[in-house]
Formats: C-alpha cells, sequence, structure tokens
C-alpha cells in the first residue's frame, strides 16, 4: 500500500516536471522566432552609436576643452572633477548641465547630439569659466 502510494506520488511529480519542462521549451521557443529580428536590431546599432568621451574638470580648464561629435549622434559624457574645489560642467544650448560634484567624484551626461553648430562649455560655479573653465562642442 505504501509502495503503491509512493510510486503514485512519484507518477505525479515526473509528470508535472515534464509538464513545465514541456511548457517551457514551447513558450520560450515561440516568441524567441518572433522576437530575434526585433531584438537584434536595435540593440547592436544602439550600443555602437554612442560615443563615449571622458572630460576633467581642474582649476581652471576642461581637458578635452574642445569635442566633435555629429548631429543625432548618442554622446555619454563622463565628467571627472580631478580638481581640489566643486566643479560641474554646463553644455549650452544643449541643456546638458552636470551635477556640481567634489574632487575625485564624477557625473554622466547623456544626450543625442543637437543640430550642427558650436555650442559652448563652461562650469558655472564662481568665476570658474573666465578662469578658463571652457570648451567647445562642435556638433558637426
Ligand atoms: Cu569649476
Amino acid at each position: 500500500m505504501a509502495d503503491k502510494k509512493i510510486w503514485l506520488v512519484l507518477g505525479v511529480i515526473i509528470g508535472f516536471i515534464l509538464a513545465v519542462i514541456y511548457l517551457l521549451s514551447t513558450t520560450q521557443g515561440l516568441p524567441k522566432t518572433s522576437n530575434k529580428k526585433e531584438e537584434s536590431t536595435p540593440r547592436p546599432s544602439s550600443d555602437e552609436s554612442v560615443q563615449l568621451i571622458t572630460i576633467i574638470g581642474k582649476e581652471y580648464s576642461f581637458e578635452p576643452a574642445a569635442l566633435t561629435v555629429s548631429s543625432g549622434q548618442k554622446v555619454k559624457i563622463i565628467f571627472k572633477n580631478q580638481g581640489f574645489s566643486l566643479h560641474n560642467l554646463v553644455i549650452d544650448g544643449v541643456n546638458v548641465t552636470s551635477k556640481t560634484i567634489g574632487p575625485g567624484e564624477e557625473d554622466i551626461l547623456e544626450f543625442t547630439a543637437p543640430a550642427t553648430g558650436i555650442y559652448e562649455i563652461y562650469c558655472s560655479l564662481g568665476n570658474h569659466e573666465e578662469m578658463g573653465m571652457k570648451g567647445q562642442l562642435e556638433v558637426r
């Protein structure tokens, strides 16, 4: 009697596991073929097209001070403060402003390059811009 029960329970468990495996393989298999094309097109193109730029800010400069990007390009700027006081990075006309960060800190700015032209970059704190914390973003 006890043996029969164990086999019955085992049979139910094995049947359940097989059913789950079957369901998983069919549910994964079906959308895989339909999603593949949608997923594979945007992923590589968005990753490839991001232009990564690192800008070092300190007293009183940006390095590099001249940037060139293409209009419509996705741009990711890693702004690092390697000075000894607070700094930030503002790009005029692009609506891009970093956080004000302390020495050793960094902030990441992401935006899509606007229409062609030259956009001023500066630090908006104190007289840092006058002292030389400025640069230019050229959009071609
Ligand atoms: Cu500054």
